[in-house]
Order: C-alpha cells, then sequence, then structure tokens
C-alpha cells in the first residue's frame, strides 16, 4: 500500500472544493457529483460553508486505486481561515496550488507560494476556470514563470479559453520546458545539445526528479465547474508527487494537526509518521511550553476510537499505521501541535496572526457556558484567542477578520444555543521599547520574602519578535528562580506600557539575587514583572501598527481614483502595472485604515475589480495616529498593589 496526504491550497473561491470534488467523482468514490452552489460537496459540510458557499475549515477526504491511497485535505482559502492552511501543512506530502485564470496570482496565492517553498513541498499547479468569460490562461501562466519560477511546466494545451465550450488536450513538454529542466539538470543538458533527442521518458524521469526536490512544477490546466482536466490533474499528481509507503512499524511518533469537538466529544487529527496506534492505547502527547523554559510537558491519553474521514462520513478503523492521517478519540488533553508518541523536531510555519480584537456579549447569566464554548472552538483554532477579564467582567476574543466573527457568531448558535453579540473591531497593535531601558526591582520587603531582579531590555530589528537571554551566573543565582525570571518575563510582555505586547524585543537579566532563608518560591514571578515594566518605562515605547498588503486590479480609468485612495489611507504603493486596459496594483496599508476598503472599492468599480489581501508586517506608527490599550488586571508598577495582589491579599 501506498499513501500519499495532499493539501489543496489557493486563494478564496479558486475552485478548491470544486476540484476535490471533481477528483472524488472521476475516482469512482462518488456516485453523484456535488456542487458548492447547491450546498452538496463533500468537503464543505458544515452548515456555515454550505449556506455561505465558502470552506471555513479544512476537511478530508480520500479515494483509492491499485493498491494505493489519495487522501486530500480541502482547506479555505480566505485569509481570516489561514491559521487552518498553517496547521494542515505540517502534515503533508504533496500539494496542489489552485489559480483561478480568471483573477490570476492573488496576495493569498503569494502567500501560500512562499510558504510552499520555504517548506520545500512538491507542487503541482491546477489552473483553473479557462471557461470563464475574459480569462486569459496562457498570460496567467507567463505571469506565474515570472512571478514564482521560470521552471512551471505546462502539462496540457487549453483550447476556446473564455467560453463554456473551453476544454483541454495533453502535450509533450514544449521545447522551452525542456531547456527549463535542462537549466538545472547538467547531464540532460549535455545530451540535449548533443544530439537533441531526449527519451519521453528521460524527460518524464527528470521531471519527476525535479518535482520531488521542489524545483520543478507540472502545471495543468483546466475547468473544474465542467471537469475539464481533472482527469489530467490526477495523472499529474499520479505521475510527480511523491507517494509514501506504510510505516507500521517503530515507535509511534506522529503530530496533531486539527482539533474538533463533535457529539462523540474532542477528535484529535493526527498524522502519524511511523509506528501504530489502536483502539485502547495509550501514548504519551507531548507539548513544547513555550511560555516557559521551552521543554516538553506530556500527559498520557487513552485511545478510544480511531476513525478514517471522508468529507462528513466517519468509519471506525481501528487502526493508524505510520503515513495515514485520522481522527483519533479519547484524547482529551490534546492541542494542536501536540507530538503524539515522543519527542521531535517540527516545522514552524507561520503564516499569520490575529489582527482584530472584539469584546463578546453574551447574554446575562450564561458567562460560562459562553466562556466554556470560546475556550473549546479556540482549542480547534489557535490562531483565535481570548481572554476573559474577571475584574471587568468582559471577554475579549483576538481573531483574523469580520468573516471569522461571522462564522464564530454562527457555530455558537448553532453548537451550543447561545446568542452573541460583538463591539466594533480594534485593531491589535504592538509596541517595543524605544531605546535601551534598564529595570531592577528589589524585592526584599515585606519579609518574608527576597528576590532582587535587574533586567535590560533592548530593542530588536522589525519582525525579529521576541529574545530572552541570562547574563547572570548561576552561582550568583540560582537555577531554579532563572527559570522563574525567564517565565514571568514572556507573560509580562504581553501588555507593555502601551498595553499591547511587547515585541522585537531581547530581555537580558543583568543582576539577580536570593537570599537563602526569605526567599519564597513565589517571590521572582512577583518581583519579574516590576522589573519588566521598571525597564520598559525607562526605554519609552513605540507603538507599532499591522500593515496588509492589498493587490487590486481594476479598469484602468480608475487608477488615479485608487492611488488617491491609498495615499488616504496612508499607503505605499509600488507601479502600477496596466496591461488590456486594466490596472494592476500592490500596496501596503495600515490595517485601521482600510478595515473598509474592500467595500469602497468594490462600489468604486461597480463589482468588477479584484481586490486581495494579506498580512504584511508590523510598523512604527505615531501614537497620536494609533490606538492605546486600557490595562487588563493591575499595573506592576503600582507596587503596592501589585505585591498586594500577587500575595493573594486582594
Ligand atoms: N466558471 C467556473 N466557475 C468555477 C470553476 N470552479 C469553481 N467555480 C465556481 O467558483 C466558486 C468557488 O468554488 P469553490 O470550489 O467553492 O472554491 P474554493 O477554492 O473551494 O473556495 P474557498 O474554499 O471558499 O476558498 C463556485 O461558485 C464554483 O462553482 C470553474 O472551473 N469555472
Ligand atoms: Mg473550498
Amino acid at each position: 500500500m501506498r499513501i500519499i496526504n495532499l493539501g489543496i491550497l489557493a486563494h478564496v473561491d479558486a475552485g478548491k472544493t470544486t476540484t476535490v470534488e471533481q477528483m472524488l467523482y472521476l475516482s469512482g468514490k462518488l456516485r453523484t457529483l456535488g456542487s458548492v452552489d447547491k450546498g452538496s460537496t463533500q468537503t464543505d459540510f458544515l452548515a456555515v460553508e454550505r449556506e455561505r458557499g465558502i470552506s471555513v475549515v479544512s476537511a478530508s477526504a480520500d479515494f483509492e486505486y491499485d493498491d494505493t491511497r489519495v487522501c486530500i485535505i480541502d482547506t479555505p482559502g480566505h485569509m481570516d481561515f489561514t491559521g487552518e492552511v498553517e496547521r494542515t501543512l505540517a502534515v503533508l506530502d504533496g500539494a496542489i496550488l489552485v489559480v483561478s485564470a480568471a483573477e490570476g496570482i492573488q496576495s493569498q496565492t503569494e502567500r501560500f507560494w512562499r510558504v510552499l517553498r520555504e517548506i520545500n513541498l512538491p507542487t503541482v499547479i491546477f489552473l483553473n476556470k479557462i471557461d470563464r468569460t475574459g480569462c486569459n490562461p496562457e498570460a496567467v501562466l507567463k505571469a506565474l514563470q515570472t512571478a514564482f519560477s521560470s521552471a512551471i511546466i505546462p502539462l496540457n494545451h487549453c483550447y476556446n479559453a473564455g467560453e463554456a465550450n473551453a476544454s483541454v488536450e495533453q502535450c509533450p513538454l514544449s521545447d522551452e520546458s525542456i531547456l527549463e529542466l535542462c537549466e538545472s539538470d547538467s547531464g540532460l543538458a549535455q545530451k540535449y545539445l548533443d544530439d537533441e533527442n531526449l527519451s519521453a521518458q528521460e524527460i518524464e524521469v527528470t521531471l519527476i526528479r525535479q518535482t520531488a526536490e521542489g524545483r520543478a512544477f507540472p502545471l495543468v490546466y483546466g475547468s473544474a465547474l465542467g471537469g475539464v482536466g481533472i482527469s489530467a490533474l490526477f495523472e499529474a499528481v499520479k505521475a510527480f508527487l511523491p507517494f509514501k509507503p506504510l510505516l507500521p512499524e517503530g515507535a509511534p511518533t506522529g503530530i496533531v494537526y486539527k482539533i474538533e469537538h463533535t457529539s462523540a466529544g474532542k477528535v484529535a487529527h493526527i498524522r502519524l509518521y511511523e509506528g501504530t496506534l489502536r483502539n485502547r492505547d495509550t501514548v504519551n502527547v507531548y507539548r513544547v511550553n513555550m511560555e516557559s523554559t521551552e521543554t516538553a510537558e506530556f500527559s498520557p491519553e487513552k485511545i478510544t476510537q480511531i476513525q478514517k474521514v471522508s468529507g462528513s462520513k466517519r468509519e471506525d478503523i481501528g487502526l493508524l499505521r505510520g503515513n495515514e492521517i485520522a481522527a483519533v478519540c479519547g484524547m482529551t488533553g490534546a492541542k494542536v501541535g501536540d507530538m503524539v508518541g515522543r519527542v521531535f523536531e517540527q516545522r514552524n510555519i507561520r503564516i499569520s496572526e490575529p489582527l482584530f480584537l472584539f469584546r463578546v456579549y453574551g447574554d446575562a447569566g450564561k458567562e460560562r457556558e459562553l466562556i466554556q464554548a470560546i475556550s473549546e472552538l479556540s482549542d480547534e483554532d489557535p490562531l483565535m484567542n481570548y481572554e476573559w477579564e474577571p475584574n471587568l467582567r468582559e471577554l475579549v476574543i483576538r481573531v483574523m477578520g469580520k468573516i471569522q466573527l461571522e462564522v464564530l457568531e454562527f457555530l455558537i448558535m448553532e453548537r451550543y444555543g447561545l446568542a452573541i453579540t460583538f463591539s466594533q473591531p480594534s485593531v491589535i497593535y504592538k509596541e517595543t521599547p524605544a531605546s535601551r531601558g534598564i529595570g531592577l526591582e528589589r524585592y526584599t520587603m515585606p519579609k518574608p520574602c527576597w528576590a532582587v531582579v535587574k533586567l535590560q531590555a533592548d530593542p530588536l530589528p522589525r519582525g525579529s519578535g521576541f529574545q530572552y537571554e541570562s547574563a547572570v551566573h548561576v552561582s550568583v543565582l540560582q537555577h531554579r528562580y532563572q527559570n522563574h525570571v525567564a517565565t514571568a518575563v514572556r507573560s509580562a510582555i504581553k501588555q507593555g506600557r502601551l498595553g499591547w505586547e511587547v515585541t522585537d524585543v531581547k530581555f537580558t537579566l543583568i543582576d539577580g539575587e536570593d537570599h537563602k532563608f526569605h526567599t519564597h518560591p513565589m517571590d521572582f514571578f512577583l518581583a519579574t514583572p516590576i522589573a519588566v515594566m521598571k525597564a520598559l518605562d525607562d526605554a519609552g515605547s513605540v507603538l507599532l501598527e499591522p500593515l496588509v498588503k492589498l493587490r487590486l486590479t481594476a479598469d484602468e480609468t480608475f487608477i488615479s481614483r485608487i492611488i488617491g485612495d491609498i495615499i488616504g489611507m496612508r499607503g505605499e504603493f509600488d507601479s502600477p502595472v496596466i496591461s488590456n486596459g486594466k490596472v494592476t496594483l500592490e500596496a501596503i496599508v495600515p490595517v485601521s485604515a482600510s478595515m473598509d476598503y474592500y467595500i469602497k472599492f468594490s462600489s468604486l468599480t461597480s463589482g468588477r475589480g479584484i481586490i486581495s489581501s494579506d498580512f504584511h508586517s508590523y510598523k512604527e506608527c505615531p501614537l497620536e495616529l494609533g490606538a492605546t490599550a486600557t490595562r487588563r488586571g493591575i499595573d506592576p508598577l503600582d507596587r503596592d498593589k501589585w505585591i498586594l495582589h500577587k500575595r493573594g491579599a486582594l
């Protein structure tokens, strides 16, 4: 038995779900073909997906042929659900990247391409929607070759593009494609130059190898809606993507890539790399604890059932073997990203992060239920996180965008019967020290206590995140207290002096002292946040705001209006590209200024313009143009109150 776990990725509405449906139909797994527009596909089975016609969560489906199993994971394309893609990417053997011939390269396409290349996942491209009026598939191919890789190799021709009867035909590789393959294969190049007589088989073997190595990318034209090019896509997957053997031997090693809550309780979707898991096995599940000292903690979990999932159907298979994926019931403590069986090196894939913060209001008296519901949902989606502030009785959630929020509202009503409303969105800012700052806290009174912490905060370049180092020897401050300081710094920086998470910062412990008799085990947890805040106060704070990259295509008559809008949003843009009466522009704009621009742009272009966006980066922002956040909880610089609070007296 051979197997492949194949992800299908693209920007929103490119036709992923339709393509998966067609592949299942072609394989004989489906007798009737479902449709996104009628809400009847295999992989869009949630009510919210069927109602809206968009995918919200990743869903798997599989089919078999000749002792081979293809397991396809259909992912959502909307930017708000990138978290789903991120998690799926960790467990794939290969990918199909769908590009729409009508819309061409979108911001999300670029983003996914970049990530696929970073993790070097073998990729086949499906250039879909060749039937759409006005599309130009060959121009999109050229654009892909220019922007992504010149080694994108078309395997078929397309006829009657832009018409309902668009069709495809398999073709031998063009001379250009062969030359491209020769570029990175000196043996082949020599032969080509010598007699120009390369056999079809030699060329195919080279393309297989280069695809597996992530150097070449077969491309297939098609129209998923019309079932055109699907068999060519299937053939390309079979021929060029790497299939794996089943690996039932060895100690179980796997990863949890998705969590769900179903009527049967919590379900962990696991990809196993090797070994075997069975119903009623107990297996250790490891979690790397980022908050503390980055060592893994584990808990034993008992498996009650192992299910194969295809669309909404589940079948008890009782067995999960190396290189398979399956849904495992009974692992009540498992979270996304947990390692099953043992600790191993993982790809850390970060595509995006929540950009908006909302307050959530539920019915009076139902707070407990609401928090429980949100906590379950955030288990499923680690990119949605929440905080319950008991003093303010306020529930705050962080999400990627408005669509995610609407889906959340729907799910909370559907699953838990709870009605919720939201505040207006606030953009999630961050902050960073303006310069070096030093913070010293001597917590030595009122006894018994003793914790002296001296920290230095240094700004780091944009995008560096957080770093911590201790310059204090363990003979000066005991190892376990050093660990307390490291943990407490990480948690203290969640709210800096402006109320936002502190990033692009390095904290160094430059001095410290414990006392043989007086130090209480919790003292360093109390003293460190004070030292952190003192250091940040000393450094001064710079506000950072999130930026998105917009990609806009519209009739060229709109060019000056669009540029005017971008300038009005404090945006920066590259020189516009004009072709065939259309202008395409890329711009980097602050999230706060562009929240409603989708609507404005759509009405400007009477719905004919194309706009897509993707998170870009965080950048300095003048305080008066941004926002500070009210502090949640007690400020460590309100020292007396903080100490009382920490000592449990408040
Ligand atoms: N004309 C045309 N329409 C298509 C084609 N493929 C898909 N569509 C339509 O495009 C829309 C989106 O298709 P989906 O399959 O849901 O796209 P998706 O990529 O799964 O979308 P998300 O999961 O929401 O990101 C639907 O209305 C489809 O009927 C195609 O080849 N030609
Ligand atoms: Mg879909």
